[in-house]
């Protein structure tokens, strides 16, 4: 098996029940495995809820963690319309050019330093590092924060010892606290200073809503690239050829980053809350109880895409739901796609060879599943373009 490789460990689930089950905390949690139903689900909020107890649809649950409702993750309809509506423009800025020469600039600044490594361990020293600089401008922030991000490692509210860590969770929240604190002394043209003057139904967002949009925003960003940004690398590392094909056709990038976020899914899934005795997938579901949308399993729908477990850059019809369904879908999602083009263009120009050298895989367990996301260390050497 290449390293590269993701498979598929719901299929067989996926094929015969169409759900699978899960522990967690005390809570049973259905997952939903086939992409119609993970779309139907997302869609009906009025069963499917997501604005339980701030914390209750994250699995793991996330509610003895933290009391700050994320949002609009948290929030459901037509609450939630007012609230993007608010936030969207904003994290539609990395259609504008100005943005994508900064983000072109950093990752030139990331290869600069893989290069003069010579080989280096990708997870902590390329994808951390560029995803916490690419942050900054999202932000609209001086770089140099980027810093203290990078010290927190991959993931903000878990850690080696715990896959939910209270006091891990406590430096991002006393951070954007001191954040706001900050922007309310003096407002500038950053996220926090936007966030604290904007208004909603004419009423000004509360320091509490500001803080649920800034924790959202640091981590629901945070391993999800990570990940999609060091599964590129093994990916081309394995497959020059196709980077090859990528330098010649170059308007086949686009096509090949929703491909590769297809298959990559760096979110495996993500909860609901059922607010009436119902069914899932001939399953009985009752209310008050937990159902997951397994967005990486529905991208591998043998139903809706040919070949569900290969690769092809140039696939054409790709409903994939890396980036979710219906109303919630990945704010980020406009950055995220911005950043993996700019990355796949600049390897493509710029490395000749990528070797992998040592790694460590991550492998999430979800009851009877065990699913590769990707790497916890991935060593790589790079090599320059000749000529
Ligand atoms: C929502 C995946 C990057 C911010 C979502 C959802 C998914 C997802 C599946 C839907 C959750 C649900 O329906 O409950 C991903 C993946 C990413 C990524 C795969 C990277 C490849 C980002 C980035 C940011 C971000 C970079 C911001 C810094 C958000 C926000 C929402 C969201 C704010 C909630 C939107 C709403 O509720 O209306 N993401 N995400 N994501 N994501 Fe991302
Ligand atoms: C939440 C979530 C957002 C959650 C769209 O996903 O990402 C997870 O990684 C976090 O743990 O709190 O922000």
């Amino acid at each position: 098996m290449k390293k590269s490789e993701l498979p598929d460990p719901f299929s067989d689930a996926r094929k015969t029940k169409g759900c699978g089950q899960m522990h967690d905390q005390g809570d049973d949690v259905t997952m939903v495995l086939g992409l119609k139903d993970v779309r139907k689900c997302a869609h009906n909020w009025k069963t499917f809820q997501s604005g339980a107890k701030p914390g209750r649809i994250v699995v793991p649950n996330e509610e003895y963690i933290r009391e700050t409702r994320q949002i609009p993750f948290e929030v459901d309809p037509p609450a939630h319309g007012d609230y993007r509506a608010l936030v969207e423009p904003w994290f539609k800025r990395p259609l504008e050019v100005a943005y994508q020469e900064k983000l072109q600039q950093l990752v030139g600044q990331s290869i600069d330093e893989a290069l003069s490594a010579g080989e280096l361990e990708v997870v902590s020293d390329f994808a951390l590092k560029l995803q916490s600089r690419a942050l900054t401008v999202l932000l609209n922030i001086p770089l140099e924060e980027s810093e203290t991000w990078i010290k927190w490692g991959t993931h903000v509210f878990r850690s080696e010892d715990s896959p939910v860590d209270g006091d891990k969770a406590k430096i991002l929240y006393d951070y954007i606290d001191a954040q706001i604190d900050q922007a309310l002394a003096s407002p500038g043209e950053d996220l926090y200073s936007v966030l604290l003057s904007s208004e909603v139904n004419g009423q000004k967002l509360t320091r509490e809503e500001v803080k649920g949009v800034m924790i959202l925003t640091f981590a629901g960003g945070r391993d999800t690239v990570i990940n999609a940004v060091t599964n590129t690398i093994a990916y081309f590392a394995e497959h020059p050829q196709s980077l090859d094909r990528l330098r010649q056709e170059p308007e086949l990038i686009t096509r090949s980053v929703e491909e590769l976020i297809r298959y990559f899914s760096p979110l495996t899934h993500m909860g609901r809350v059922v607010t009436e005795d119902t069914q899932v997938c001939e399953h009985a579901q009752k209310v008050d109880s937990r159902i997951s949308l397994v967005w990486a399993s529905a991208n591998r729908d043998e139903r809706i895409f040919e070949k569900p477990n290969e690769v092809v850059l140039d696939r054409k019809v790709n409903p994939h739901v890396a980036f979710g369904f219906s109303h919630h879908n990945c704010l980020g999602a406009t950055h995220a796609r911005t950043l993996l083009k700019i990355l796949i263009k600049t390897l493509s120009e710029r490395i000749g060879k990528m070797e992998i050298t040592d790694h460590q895989d991550n492998i999430e367990e979800w009851g009877e599943f065990k699913r590769k996301v990707g790497f916890d260390s991935l060593k790589v050497k790079f090599e320059e373009t000749k000529g």
